[in-house]
């Protein structure tokens, strides 16, 4: 039977994927590096220092700037970006989640949020969801980043949750790629070919059909 839920926050809860590519596509620009969305594509589960990094390379500018320039442009869009937050409120959370989350509860079946984000604490104070996780793992707390499977397996322990009884759900093919090499079964929302090619078990358009019933089916197939 499934013993946790284990949620990846931006583009999964709430469309904060959408302000993070407009605050990163705006340093790109006063950088003179343009991207359009498909690039942004590979942004998403990212840490924000390797987001930079990934964005000066696409520039042919990653030995142009100094640590301390570095700094000051993740500086600058995580400032950019946390402003966009302030326009947060509980109607941004994505279709279908809060009467999940609320299943699971009544189940006794923890939720827990496996976040590149630095911001997940501020991101779920604002849709006012922070109770309905047990959960939160911080990024800083483990060694690597998505794809790497260290922030899902961190959230199974913390909940004592066995591997096989978790299912992981993401929006980004590096998070995909995480729930996998973490040995769970993966839940993809979004576009169907990239995240399947990662390794999604199945893959939603969107959180509308996400339910306890579907994620046992899904566990038991
Ligand atoms: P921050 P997720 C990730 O969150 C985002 O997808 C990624 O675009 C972002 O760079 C990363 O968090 C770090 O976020 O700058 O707020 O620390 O999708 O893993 O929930
Ligand atoms: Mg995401």
């Amino acid at each position: 039977a499934l013993q946790a839920v284990i949620f990846d926050l931006d583009g999964v809860i709430t469309d904060t994927a959408e302000y993070h590519y407009i605050a990163w596509k705006k340093l790109g620009e006063s950088l003179d590096i343009p991207f359009d969305r498909e690039f942004n594509e590979q942004l998403k589960g990212i840490s924000r220092e390797k987001s930079l990094a990934r964005i000066l390379r696409l520039g042919g500018k990653e030995h142009v700037y100094s640590a301390e320039e570095k700094e000051e442009f993740a500086h600058r869009k995580n400032e950019h970006y946390v402003s966009l937050l302030n326009s947060l409120t509980p109607e941004h959370t994505y279709p279908g989640i809060r009467e999940l989350l609320l299943e699971l509860q009544a189940s006794g079946i923890p939720a827990v949020i496996a976040s590149a984000s630095k911001n997940a604490p501020q991101i779920l104070r604002a849709l006012e969801l922070e109770t309905m996780f047990s959960y939160v793992v911080h990024p800083d707390s483990v060694p690597r980043g998505k794809p790497a499977p260290d922030l899902f397996l961190r959230g199974a322990e913390e909940v004592g949750a066995d591997i096989e009884a978790c299912i992981g759900i993401e929006d980004a093919q590096a998070g995909i790629e995480a729930i996998k090499s973490a040995g769970m079964i993966a839940i993809g929302i979004g576009e169907e070919a990239g995240l399947k090619a990662s390794g999604a078990d199945v893959v939603l358009k969107d959180t509308k059909q996400l339910s306890l019933s579907f994620l046992e089916r899904t566990l038991q197939e």
